[in-house]
C-alpha cells in the first residue's frame, strides 16, 4: 500500500482488517487545537500519533494475540474538520454527533486529539449511551476552571463541562490546579486521587495499592479520557502543558490491564500530545498505549 495514496490507518491495516463495516473498533481523529495557553501543537497530534502506529508490532506478547483480530479490525476514520472559524461549541457538537452515530452502530471508540476540549462532546456521548457511567480522568491538572481566558470551552474547563452533564467523574493523577478548583471538588465531593497522596501511599502500602482504590470509586462502564500529561515529562515530553512528577509506563499500563479487568471501557480519548520535531517515542509510546487498551478491551 502506498502512503502516498491512502490515508493513514491504525497500525497501517489494509482495507480488510480496517473496514468500518467488520471493525468493532473505531478511530476518530480530532486534530482540534483552539485554546491551547501554553505550549502549542496538539492539533498535530492524531496525525504523528497514526503514523507512528504503523511501527508497532502487531502481536501482543501479553495478549499473545494480534490485537485487531481481537476486535475484528481496527477502522480509522478520516480527521474531523474543523474550519479556522469553528467555534468551540461547534467542534464540541461535530465531535458528539459523530463518536454517536459510530456508537449506534455498536462500535467502542477511540477519540485521539487534539487538545482536551475533545474530550467534552467524546464522553458525552457515550453518557448519552451507557448507564451506570463513570466518566474516568487521567491527567495531571483538574481542569475544572468555570472558564480560563475568558472560555468556557478551554482545555482548563474542560472537566466543568462535562460535570454539568454528568456528574460522576473520577479524577487521577491531579498535580496542578488552582484554588477555585480544589474549592469545587470538596464543595461537590468529586472524586479526586491526587499525584502526591498516589505517591505517598495514601491509599495502601503496596507499590499499587491506588489501582484497586480508584477501581473500587468507579461504576460499572467507564469512559476514559486520557490526557498525556499523566505521564511524566521525561516520559512524554510532547506535551502543551507538561508537569513534573507524573506516571510511568509500567504502572499505568497495569492499572488499564486491571481497569478493563474489573470494569467494562466502552471508550476513550487521547489527548493533547504536541509533537516535537524529530523527538519520536513520545507518540510511539501514545500510539502504543492505544494499542494496548484496545486489545485489554477487547479480549475476552
Ligand atoms: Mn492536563
Amino acid at each position: 500500500m502506498s502512503s502516498h495514496d491512502s490515508p493513514i490507518t491504525f497500525l497501517g491495516l489494509e482495507e480488510q482488517w480496517s473496514g468500518l463495516d467488520r471493525s468493532q473498533a473505531a478511530i476518530i481523529p480530532a486534530p482540534y487545537e483552539h485554546t491551547t495557553s501554553y505550549g502549542k501543537g496538539a492539533a498535530l497530534g492524531p496525525k504523528a500519533i497514526l503514523e507512528a502506529s504503523c511501527s508497532l508490532e502487531l502481536y501482543d506478547e501479553e495478549l499473545d494475540r494480534e490485537i485487531y483480530r481481537l476486535s475484528n479490525g481496527i477502522a480509522t476514520l478520516p480527521p474531523l474538520q474543523f474550519s479556522d472559524k469553528c467555534r468551540d461549541a461547534d467542534a464540541v457538537e461535530l465531535i458528539f454527533n459523530s463518536v454517536s452515530g459510530l456508537i449506534n452502530r455498536g462500535k467502542k471508540v477511540v477519540c485521539i486529539g487534539g487538545e482536551h476540549t475533545i474530550a467534552i462532546g467524546a464522553s458525552l456521548a457515550h453518557s448519552q449511551s451507557y448507564h451506570d457511567l463513570s466518566i474516568l480522568q487521567l491527567d495531571a491538572h483538574s481542569d475544572l476552571r468555570d472558564e480560563y481566558e475568558g472560555n468556557r470551552y478551554s482545555h482548563a474547563s474542560t472537566m466543568s463541562r462535562i460535570y454539568e452533564k454528568h456528574e460522576h467523574i473520577v479524577q487521577v493523577g491531579i498535580r496542578s490546579q488552582c484554588r477555585e478548583e480544589a474549592d469545587f471538588i470538596k464543595q461537590k465531593k468529586i472524586n479526586t486521587f491526587y499525584a502526591f497522596d498516589i505517591k505517598g501511599r495514601r491509599y495502601g502500602s503496596g507499590q499499587y495499592a491506588w489501582h484497586d482504590a480508584v477501581i473500587d470509586a468507579l461504576k460499572q462502564n467507564v469512559y476514559l479520557t486520557f490526557d498525556c500529561d499523566f505521564f511524566d515529562p521525561s516520559l512524554i515530553p510532547a506535551l502543551g502543558t507538561p508537569e513534573p512528577g507524573g506516571f510511568g509506563w509500567d504502572e499505568t499500563i497495569a492499572f488499564l490491564r486491571k481497569l478493563t479487568l474489573h470494569r467494562n471501557v466502552v471508550g476513550f480519548d487521547v489527548n493533547e500530545l504536541a509533537p516535537v520535531p524529530h523527538l519520536i517515542h513520545p507518540q510511539f509510546t501514545i500510539a502504543k498505549l492505544i494499542h494496548k487498551l484496545i486489545g485489554y478491551m477487547f479480549i475476552k
